[in-house]
C-alpha cells in the first residue's frame, strides 16, 4: 500500500513538472518571438531620435531607447547579425546597410516614423541676395535616392576612400547631373561658404557633393559638423550658410517648427527616403506591434 502511494505521489510530481515545464515554454516562446528590451538608436538630438521617442510612447511600449551614434549602431547590428541574435535599431534609407544585410521595416500603422520622406536643403535668410550664385546652386540641387547609395557605398564600404573622394568619384561619373545644376551660373572667386552637416553617411555624401561642385564655381567651403539642433540654430542665426539635412516632413519636423520663419528652405534635394524601426530578416516580428508593451 505504502509503495503504491509513493508511486502515485511520484507520477502526480512529475505531471506537475510536465505541466509547469509546458506553461514556462509557452511563455518563453511567446517572449522569445520579440525578446527585445531596447531600440538602439542614433545620435541624442536627432530627428530619429524625436520621431523613435514618440513611436514608443504612441504604442506605449515596454523598450528603452538606447542613444548611441551611426556607426555604433551599426556595430551592434552587425554583431547580432553574426550571432543571429534580436536586435532593433531605427535606421533609414537610402542605406548602405541594406545592400549588405538582409533586413526590413517594421510595420508602423500609426505612421509616427513618418511614410516617405524627402530630404530638404536649407539656407540662412539674405543668401539669395548676397550670394545668388550659391543661392542658386543649392537650390538646383537635386538627386536620386540611387545616386546617394551609390556614393555611400564607395566610403562606407572601404575604409581607404573617404567622403570627398566618393563624390569626386561620383561627380566624374555623372557630367550630365551636375551640368543641369550649374546651368548657366557665373563663376565666383573664391567667396567663402560654410555649410553644416551632421557626421551621417546619408548627409556626408550629399554636402561633399554639393562642396565640390561649389568648389569648382570658384568657391571657398568649408563644412562644418555639428549636432542637429546646433546646425539649425546656426543657419537661423545667419552663422551658417546652408545645410542639406533635414528629413522632412516627419524627421526633422520639430526643429523645421522651432525656426521656421528664420530659415529658408529650399524644399526636397531627393525624395523618397524612409527611416524606421529595422529588424534583420530573420526575426519573426513584422510590426512595431508585436514589440512588447507596457
Ligand atoms: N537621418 C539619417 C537621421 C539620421 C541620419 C537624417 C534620417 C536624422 O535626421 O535624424
Amino acid at each position: 500500500m505504502m509503495k503504491w502511494k509513493k508511486v502515485m505521489f511520484v507520477c502526480f510530481s512529475c505531471l506537475l513538472l510536465i505541466l509547469t515545464a509546458c506553461s514556462n515554454n509557452e511563455n518563453s516562446n511567446e517572449e522569445s518571438a520579440v525578446n527585445i528590451k531596447e531600440i538602439v538608436g542614433i545620435e541624442p538630438g536627432s530627428g530619429t531620435m524625436t520621431i523613435a521617442q514618440e513611436t514608443i510612447d504612441a504604442y506605449d511600449l515596454d523598450v528603452s531607447l538606447t542613444p548611441s551614434s551611426e556607426p555604433a549602431m551599426l556595430t551592434e547590428l552587425e554583431t547580432a547579425i553574426k550571432n543571429e541574435e534580436p536586435i532593433v535599431v531605427t535606421l533609414w534609407q537610402p542605406h548602405w546597410m541594406f545592400t549588405k544585410y538582409d533586413l526590413k521595416f517594421l510595420e508602423d500603422p500609426k505612421k509616427t516614423l513618418g511614410e516617405e520622406e524627402n530630404i530638404h536643403t536649407m539656407v540662412r535668410l539674405g543668401l539669395d541676395k548676397e550670394n545668388p550664385t550659391a543661392y542658386k546652386l543649392l537650390n538646383n540641387f537635386y538627386w536620386e535616392v540611387d545616386d546617394m547609395n551609390e556614393v555611400m557605398s564607395k566610403f562606407a564600404e572601404d575604409d581607404n576612400v573617404e567622403p570627398r573622394d566618393a563624390a569626386a568619384e561620383w561627380i566624374e561619373d555623372h557630367p550630365e547631373k551636375v551640368a543641369a545644376w550649374t546651368d548657366g551660373l557665373e563663376k565666383v572667386d573664391g567667396e567663402e561658404i560654410e555649410l553644416a552637416y551632421v557626421n551621417w553617411d546619408t548627409e556626408l555624401s550629399s554636402t561633399n557633393v554639393v562642396a565640390l561642385v561649389l568648389e569648382d564655381l570658384g568657391f571657398d567651403v568649408t563644412l562644418t559638423p555639428l549636432d542637429m539642433g546646433i546646425a539649425f540654430e546656426s543657419v537661423a542665426s545667419g552663422e551658417i550658410d546652408g545645410m542639406l539635412i533635414a528629413w522632412l516632413p516627419v524627421g526633422a519636423a520639430s526643429y523645421k517648427e522651432q525656426y521656421d520663419d528664420q530659415i529658408d528652405d529650399l524644399g526636397p534635394s531627393l525624395e523618397g527616403a524612409q527611416q524606421g524601426f529595422v529588424v534583420p530578416s530573420y526575426m519573426d516580428i513584422d510590426s512595431v506591434e508585436d514589440l512588447p508593451k507596457k
